[in-house]
């Protein structure tokens, strides 16, 4: 596949997140200026990227914050007035699906609404010409629509998440055909490592396990146990992002690995790799996991963590992604799980160490 040379200034809001993070190493590696855009908070959210802002000699100057937020306009015009972005890869968004059921609004602001005034601002300022766009859209666009997933499966959103993120992902093909921008959607099937947010299942299942191995009395508990996903390493999705945008004419693809893995192997593998083993007991709520050798529950299930309405099982093919952009994941399921896992056990580990014996590691 023949890559365009890098064009310089990238812009990425959702800066904070997980795939904020992965994607700047990308970029700077790749010799881009990187510009953030994230929101002020009254706390500090940049634990993900503070090294970069702190920054090894010459990484400063090429990793630049901007403060705004996608429910403000002003914002977004003054940061892409200042910026004059070649690449945009719009990552922001409130991501949480079940979170979008208690705050619909607050999602569709950010997550549709968002698109919108991103879009327009790109026209308005005269943008549309020179930038390419990413936007991160989401095999929740699917929803209800069996497995396999592709570019042709129709979308069935089962979540004000799922449903907002189809109106982004629309908005964005109208400006593309309306306006000729040079706007892509990635539809990015789930993709983790050890900066995903603790609530989604896998980092909850992750740092869990991890102390439990370090000898916490802990019941981990979960929703939906036979819920599939199919689960990639968030490194290997930013690099497909990029990929998007180095392509002479934009287009939309999948991003997945094309294995489905349930919740239940999530916990199995990340126990493992802990070098712990539960067999599993019951049915349904009453489903737990126990530890064979002193019969205690390791795992059981919370009804209260049930959605109100659930996704089929999520797996996606990538084939247009390979073909076209030569884009393969790296990282095969238990690999992931396994770094996941070993970088919380570290994480616990250092933690003990400080409340046991504060500077004085054990
Ligand atoms: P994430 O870790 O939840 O990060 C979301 C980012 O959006 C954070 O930086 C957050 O900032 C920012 N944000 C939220 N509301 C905002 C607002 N109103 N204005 C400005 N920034 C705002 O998500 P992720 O996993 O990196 O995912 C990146 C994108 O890909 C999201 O759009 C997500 O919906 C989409 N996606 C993710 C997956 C996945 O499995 N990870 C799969 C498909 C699609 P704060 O730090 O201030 O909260
Ligand atoms: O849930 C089930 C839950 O919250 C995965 C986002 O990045 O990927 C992510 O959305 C599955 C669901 O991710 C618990 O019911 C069981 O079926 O980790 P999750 P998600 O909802 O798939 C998509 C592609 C995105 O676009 C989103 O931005 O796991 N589950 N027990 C649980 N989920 C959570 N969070 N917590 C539990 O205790």
């Amino acid at each position: 596949m023949a890559h365009r040379t890098p064009r310089g200034r990238a812009l990425i809001t959702g800066a904070t997140g997980q795939d904020g993070a992965f994607l700047a190493e990308l970029l700077l590696a790749k010799g881009y200026a990187v510009h953030a855009f994230a929101r002020r908070t009254s706390g500090s959210n940049l634990g993900r990227v503070a090294h970069l802002l702190d920054g090894s000699p010459g990484r400063e100057r090429r990793y630049v914050l901007h403060h705004g937020d996608m429910t403000d306009t002003a914002s977004l015009m003054r940061v892409l007035a200042e910026v004059q972005p070649d690449e945009i890869y719009n990552l922001a968004a409130q991501s949480h699906v079940a979170v979008s059921f208690d705050a619909p609004e607050d999602t569709a602001n950010t997550d549709a609404l968002g698109v919108v005034r991103l879009l327009e601002a790109v026209r308005t300022l005269g943008l549309t010409d020179r930038c390419r766009i990413y936007q991160a859209s989401t095999s929740e666009l699917f929803g209800a629509s069996p497995p396999p997933q592709d570019e042709t499966t129709p979308f069935r959103p089962c979540s004000p998440y799922g449903a907002a993120k189809v109106c982004a992902y629309w908005m964005g093909v109208t400006y593309r055909e309306a306006y000729g921008l040079h706007l892509s959607n990635g539809i990015a099937f789930n993709h983790e490592s050890p900066l995903r947010g603790d609530s989604f299942v896998t980092r909850k299942i992750t740092r869990a396990v991890a102390r439990i191995a370090a000898g916490e009395r802990e019941v981990l508990r979960l929703g939906n146990l036979d819920a599939a996903r199919d689960w990639a390493h968030a490194r290997d999705v930013v690099d497909g992002m990029w990929r998007m945008l180095q392509q002479p004419a934009p287009d939309d693809y999948v991003l997945a690995t094309g294995e489905s893995h349930s919740v239940r192997s999530f916990v199995d593998h990340a126990l493992d790799a802990a070098g712990l083993t539960i067999r599993w007991e019951g049915e349904g709520v009453e489903e737990v996991g126990v530890e064979p050798r002193s019969g205690r529950v390791l795992v059981a299930v919370d009804p209260s963590l049930f959605r109100p309405r659930e996704t089929r099982g999520m797996r996606g093919d990538a084939g247009k992604a390979r073909r076209v952009l030569g884009w393969a994941p790296r990282t095969s399921f238990a690999e992931l799980v396994a770094e996941m896992v070993r970088a919380d056990l570290a994480a616990v580990k250092s933690e003990g160490e400080t409340v046991v014996s504060p500077g004085i590691p054990a």
